[in-house]
């Protein structure tokens, strides 16, 4: 039986009073259940709001130049007798530029990490097809304060191709952008690089698999989609290496295990990774640079006096980086507490954009896992990732003999822009011994 439904904004992370600047829908259209609707952007991210039902929209309250706020009421929908489902997903934050790792908040490489700066927006749930509004005409300011016009379709197209649409000439009505205009802006960029400059790759052969045997295909999740862009952009912006070292957590593990029953009363987890977030802001502090951005013009760091430390979260959809904020300022169980309700979300696709954004440094744990080394993609703005593998008892030469010692293997990667070897070798020295004895955390 047909019921109206309010639509409205869900949790839209730490964002206030965004314009919206597309409506997709119009009264009478027939949406699916994330199915994009509306299409809001601030000064720092554009992200498209999701159907929260299947049905078709009855009205739409708002208008393109109004402002909203999480809760607001865009329109209503009849959402007949589909299957609802009242918790909306939240909407899809993407960037324009180059992050790393995960279905991280993306923030370009170029903007201030102060705000993460989502982007465009996902695409929507696979087999889910966006259907823009006819006529929907979509008009932003682009860089320098041009007007972009450009429809959903289109700067859907610019965003799988990695285009920023204020660098694209329309060449349509009133300068609207074409998707000739897309192909041939890429064209141009293609060609530019191949004289030196830019970067100039020759597109991979398009194979056919099943000539060899059987195949089937299946479509990459929500967040791979984003995340594969996200690493894609930093692994080809920032200039990696990664510095490897070991920290010996002998002690560490000692304190851990004697703390052990305190924590399983408190029903908390505290693995080496909780001890290790507060030894790297130790490090953070005596390193600042390592809790820095590039600035939009690249020559200036945007310097951090707050210490966010970013997750990585293995999902069943893919790699999430929530962010745990204010580290320096929280104790081992506190942040045991929030990151185990952090990760919890993370795998049940619960955390909202807002959530993985701000990071300062991540940390990417497979030490639950096992392996040796990693080279972790830095997640771009921030400039160092910690990569952290399965701790290893090994004889250790003290002078005298050799001892059994629990060895933590690091790798540190980082951009090399900002940062110089010797200084990310004094780093993981630095950590390492504040992992080694993690009073040092005190000083
Ligand atoms: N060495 C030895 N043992 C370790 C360890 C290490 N470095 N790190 C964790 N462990 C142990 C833990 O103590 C725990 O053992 P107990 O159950 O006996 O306490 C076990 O391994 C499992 O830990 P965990 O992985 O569940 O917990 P965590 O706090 O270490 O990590 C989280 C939490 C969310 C980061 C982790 O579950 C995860 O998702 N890791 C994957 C991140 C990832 O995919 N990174 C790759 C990014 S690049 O593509």
């Amino acid at each position: 039986m047909a019921e109206s439904k309010i639509i409205t904004l869900p949790d839209v992370g730490e964002f206030k009073d965004i314009e919206i600047i597309e409506i997709l829908v119009a009264a009478g259209d027939q949406v699916e259940q994330e199915q994009s609707i509306i299409v809001l952007e601030s000064d720092k991210a554009t992200m498209e709001i999701p159907s929260p039902f299947d049905g078709i929209i009855e009205e739409i309250k708002v208008s393109v130049g109004d402002r909203v706020n999480e809760g607001d009421a865009l329109g209503s929908m009849s959402t007949g007798d589909s299957k609802l489902k009242d918790d909306a997903p939240p909407p899809a934050a993407e960037t324009p530029q180059a992050p790393a790792p995960a279905a991280i908040a993306e923030t370009p490489a170029s903007t201030p990490a102060t705000a993460a700066e989502p982007t465009p927006k996902a695409d929507p749930a696979p087999g889910k097809k966006l259907k823009p509004h006819p006529g929907a005409g979509s008009s932003s300011a682009g860089a320098g304060g041009n007007t972009i016009h450009a429809s959903p379709s289109i700067r859907r197209y610019a965003r799988e191709l990695g285009v920023r649409l204020e660098q694209v000439i329309g060449s349509g009505p009133k300068g609207r952008i074409l998707k000739a205009d897309v192909k041939a802006f890429v064209k141009s960029s293609m060609t530019a690089g191949g004289g030196g400059g830019g970067l100039s790759v020759s597109s991979a052969p398009e194979i056919d698999h099943s000539k060899f045997g059987e195949v089937e295909l299946l479509p990459l999740s929500r967040i791979k989609k984003i995340s594969g862009a996200h690493l894609h952009r930093s692994w080809v912006t920032v200039p990696h290496v990664t510095q490897f070292d070991e920290a010996d957590i002998t002690e560490l593990e000692k304190f851990r295990k004697s703390l052990a029953k305190e924590a399983e009363k408190k029903a908390l987890r505290l693995t080496p990774l909780i001890f290790l977030m507060k030894a790297v802001v130790s490090a953070l502090r005596e390193y600042p640079d390592f809790n820095a951005s590039l600035d939009a013009s690249g020559e200036n760091l945007v310097m951090k006096k707050y210490f966010h430390i970013g997750i990585a979260v293995d999902t069943p959809n893919g790699l999430v980086v929530p962010v745990v904020r204010n580290v320096d300022q929280k104790g081992l169980f506190e942040l045991a507490a929030e990151l185990g309700e952090l990760s919890l979300r993370a795998r049940d696709g619960k955390l909202s954009p807002g959530e993985m954004q701000g990071g300062c440094f991540t940390i990417s744990s497979l030490g639950g896992i096992g392996g040796t080394y990693f080279t972790p993609i830095v997640n771009a703005p921030e400039v160092a990732i910690l990569g952290v593998s399965r701790a290893k008892m090994q004889p250790v030469y003290n002078g005298a003999e050799f001892e059994p010692r629990l060895m933590l293997p690091l790798g540190l990667s980082y951009d090399h822009r900002v940062i110089d070897g010797a200084q990310a070798a004094r780093f993981t020295n630095f950590l390492s011994q504040v992992i080694s004895d993690i009073r040092r955390v005190l000083l």
